[in-house]
């Protein structure tokens, strides 16, 4: 995946349409398009595909199975264009390597401590172990919370230097685009407050130049 402004957009949208439009609108703006179940279950597979001809897709699938199941659904979004895929890593060790086996050449970011407030009940209590499962299936990277950035910047210290994170939250959950990068992330994963704005590209760019005014 490029890194040239460090912005993933999360296209949660449910309309081909209007999906489309936000993504043509913004796609010089990014480094890739996340693609959510709204999105794929609304229009199918095949958005995937589509977008993939543009711009790096990853699937938002959060994947958490058995390693068979794992391994039938990363193949599946792989197969439709898919250069990365976000999966769960409460499941275990076995699942997870079971993703990053079928990847292959393409990425898996394993879900460490989530963004919401519910993310403190129980993803919070266990980030470590979470984060460990990740470093040790040799995964990509993770995801982990633009909402909290003492915890993003925990969880960054614990990584490697090589694995990347993914840190969603900025706008609509409250997060800073600016706290993201200071607390050591490689980029920043934004939906409604680029989708859901009257001008979604003069939106990215305002998320740039806050960076830029740093
Ligand atoms: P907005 O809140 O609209 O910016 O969207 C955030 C996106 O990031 C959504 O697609 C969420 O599903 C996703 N996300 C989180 O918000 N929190 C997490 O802890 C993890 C994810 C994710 O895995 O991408």
């Amino acid at each position: 995946m490029k890194k040239d402004s460090g912005i993933i957009l999360a296209l949660d949208v449910t309309d081909k349409e209007r999906a489309l439009f936000v993504a043509e609108a913004v796609g010089d703006v990014l480094d890739a398009i996340k693609v959510n179940y709204p999105l794929a279950l609304s229009c199918g597979l095949g958005i995937v595909t589509e977008l993939a001809e543009h711009i790096d897709v990853i699937c938002d699938f959060k994947v958490a199975d058995i390693p068979n199941t794992n391994r039938l659904i990363v193949q599946e979004a792989f197969k439709a264009g898919a250069s990365g895929i976000i999966v769960h890593g409460f499941v275990g060790h076995d699942s997870v390597e079971a993703c990053v086996e079928h990847a292959g050449s393409g990425d898996v970011f394993v879900v460490t401590e989530m963004s919401h407030p519910g993310g403190q009940e129980f993803t919070a209590k266990v980030a470590d172990d979470l984060v460990k499962v990740a470093i040790d299936a040799k995964a990509s990277g993770v995801i982990a919370p633009a909402t909290r950035p003492e915890r993003l910047k925990y969880i960054r210290e614990l990584l490697p230097e090589e694995m990347v994170v993914l840190s969603p939250g900025v706008g609509a959950q409250g997060g800073k685009i600016t706290d993201v990068f200071d607390a050591g992330a490689d980029y920043a994963i934004i939906g409604r407050a680029i989708y859901n704005a009257d001008d979604p590209k003069k939106a990215a760019e305002g998320f740039l130049e806050e960076l830029g005014n740093r």
